[in-house]
């Protein structure tokens, strides 16, 4: 099977609410994508493998989403050099602070491109990831800039009442 150009991998099967935001944005930029439930805690042998393969496998962009003691886009990024994208869930507990600090505090030498808390978080990661990719890709490049120019053209110039 010939792997799409992004992965999107969360750390649960509760973190897909938000990361599907990510997955239905790639949708409609006509963008490939596979989508795996990769835990940090409870399954390490599978990011392990996910990570040590990515590059190999022709992964171009992984979007990470995880909550809590989020350290899944951490781990991804020092297993692969294949730019990640971190998303913070919202938790319930912190309301997804404690998601976005874990995920954007990384060391020197294994960056992880951290978007915003929830959902608008796992668009921005799917807008980012069609960023990396128009860089090389015409096409998509097309479809990002056009997908922009009608989000734009969709802004009123002044507000109503209703
Ligand atoms: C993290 O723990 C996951 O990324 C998820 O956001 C959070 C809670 O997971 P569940 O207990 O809902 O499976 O690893």
């Amino acid at each position: 099977m010939t792997t799409p150009p992004v992965g999107i991998i969360m750390g649960s099967q509760s973190d897909w609410a938000t990361m599907r935001e990510a997955a239905m944005l790639l949708d409609e930029l006509a963008i490939a994508y596979e989508s795996k439930i990769v835990s940090a805690h409870r399954t390490p042998d599978r990011l392990w493998e996910y990570g040590k393969t990515a590059v190999d496998r022709g992964l171009q962009v992984i979007i990470a989403g995880a909550g809590g003691a989020a350290h899944l886009p951490g781990m991804m990024a020092s297993k692969t050099r294949v730019p990640v994208i971190g998303v913070p869930v919202q938790t319930k507990a912190l309301s997804g602070v404690d998601s976005l600090y874990s995920i954007l505090q990384m060391p020197k030498g294994f960056p992880v491109a951290t978007m915003a808390i929830g959902s608008a978080g796992a668009a921005n990661a799917a807008l980012m990831a069609a960023s990396i990719l128009a860089l090389q890709d015409a096409d998509v490049a097309a479809r990002l800039d056009a997908w922009r120019e009608a989000l734009s053209a969709s802004i009123p110039e002044e507000p109503t009442d209703d």
